[in-house]
């Protein structure tokens, strides 16, 4: 099983632990293609030696050979509502994870999207159970 873990980078750095504890967790399911994005030390100003293009192009391929894509999207982030856009077009089983907040509502684009599964959770341990329930449901 493959799968592509999507978070906000540019969009802001403020779940990056979340999603490092959430890409370990993942792990129990297969191989996560993005560990990268749980890098505490990756910043949203980016470390500068990786083109867009390749950036773009790599991660596209990423999408196209993942079985699940899983999606933290309580930071808005226009890379992570792009790559699920294209995982919907593409078929993809899709699993969002979604801390609600007065601040941060997440987009009607996901929230109605029924390709998606849309599940609301509080921490980490909620979330975890969401997981279990999810690879459960598509085994
Ligand atoms: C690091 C910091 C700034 O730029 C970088 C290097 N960039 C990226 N490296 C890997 N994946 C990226 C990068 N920029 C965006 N992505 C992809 O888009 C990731 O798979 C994330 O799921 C998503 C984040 O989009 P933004 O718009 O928040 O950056």
């Amino acid at each position: 099983m493959k799968i592509y873990f999507a978070g906000s980078i540019r969009g802001g750095r403020d779940d990056a632990e979340l999603y490092h504890s959430l890409i370990q967790y993942l792990t129990k399911y297969g191989e996560v293609l993005t560990e990268h994005i749980g890098d505490k030390k990756l910043s949203s100003k980016g470390e500068g030696t990786l083109d867009n293009k390749y950036i773009h192009d790599r991660d596209m391929e990423w999408i196209m050979e993942a079985d699940v894509i899983v999606g933290e999207v309580t930071q808005v982030s226009l890379g992570v509502g792009y790559e699920l856009g294209r995982a919907v077009e593409n078929g993809k089983k899709i699993l969002c994870l979604y801390r609600p907040s007065e601040d941060k509502k997440l987009s009607a684009m996901i929230a109605g999207c029924r390709e998606i599964v849309n599940r609301e959770y509080n921490d980490l341990e909620e979330g975890k159970k969401i997981i279990d329930e999810f690879f459960k449901d598509i085994e």
